[in-house]
């Protein structure tokens, strides 16, 4: 990442300087800086993991993993109209949130808005999303894809309730199943009956591009 805005776009996020990470974002989305928008979301996605690692390590406590937290958002939601734009219509209808306990949303969001810039018609339950509303949502929406993102150890297992549902309801052969966020595998998503698990948006967002022409 040799950009200058890229760079004080990480550096913002690492030093909890709002104010220079969201303006490095600011002259990124106002084109006056070489870095893509897709460069910028990878970018956030460095620092965040950068920031995971100080917290694991004990180096940062939680109130500055919550800040960290907050300034990615900023930023994200200064980058998700664009990546959103120009997107093609009618490429099929997903339904999307975090699972059940978990709050972590900024890489849902990311896949939310690949995906919308691929034509789908994105469905977002937001974050702490209960078996029964994953179930609802698919009956509501008859959607081509479900997708689950969880980042937390302890909140997994919500993802094997909702396959077994689906199961259980007579809806599991109607919708395809991926899921992704830092705490899962591919493994895990085989031993869940998941269809997919996705390791990054893009993947995810090809993922689906392959089951709607399937
Ligand atoms: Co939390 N947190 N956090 N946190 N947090 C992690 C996940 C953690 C790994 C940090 C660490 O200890 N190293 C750790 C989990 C450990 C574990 O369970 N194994 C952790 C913890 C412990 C906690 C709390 C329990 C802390 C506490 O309270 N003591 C608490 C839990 C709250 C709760 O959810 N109930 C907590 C809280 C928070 C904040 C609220 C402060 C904040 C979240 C803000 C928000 O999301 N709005 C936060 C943050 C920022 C993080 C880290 C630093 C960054 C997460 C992130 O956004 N990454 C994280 C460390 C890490 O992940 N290394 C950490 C960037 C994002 C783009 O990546 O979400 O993986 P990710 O998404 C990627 C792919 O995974 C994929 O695409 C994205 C882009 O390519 N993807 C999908 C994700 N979902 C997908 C769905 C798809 C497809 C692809 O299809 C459906």
């Amino acid at each position: 990442m040799s950009n200058q805005s890229l760079e004080q776009l990480k550096q913002g996020l690492l030093d909890l300087d709002r104010d220079a990470a969201v303006k490095a974002t600011t002259s990124i989305v106002a084109g006056e800086s070489s870095a893509s928008v897709n460069q910028a979301v990878d970018a956030v996605s460095d620092a965040l993991q950068i920031v995971g690692k100080r917290f694991q390590d004990g180096d940062w406590f939680l109130a500055e993993l919550v800040y960290a937290g907050e300034i990615a958002k900023d930023t994200m939601a200064l980058l998700s109209p664009l990546m959103a734009a120009g997107a093609p219509e009618g490429a099929g209808t997903v339904v999307v949130g975090t699972v059940k306990g978990d709050l972590h949303d900024l890489g849902k969001n990311i896949f939310l808005n690949y995906a919308a810039s691929a034509g789908f018609n994105m469905i977002d339950l937001g974050i702490d999303v209960s078996t029964q509303k994953f179930i609802d949502a698919v009956k509501e929406h008859e959607p081509l894809a479900l997708g689950m993102s969880c980042l937390l150890t302890s909140t997994e297992s919500e993802i094997g309730k909702v396959t077994a549902e689906l199961k259980s309801s007579g809806l599991r052969e109607s919708v395809r199943v991926i899921i992704g966020g830092a705490a899962l595998t591919q493994q895990f998503a085989d031993e869940v009956g998941a269809d997919a698990f996705a390791p990054d948006a893009i993947t995810g967002t090809d993922i689906i591009k392959g089951w709607r022409n399937s």
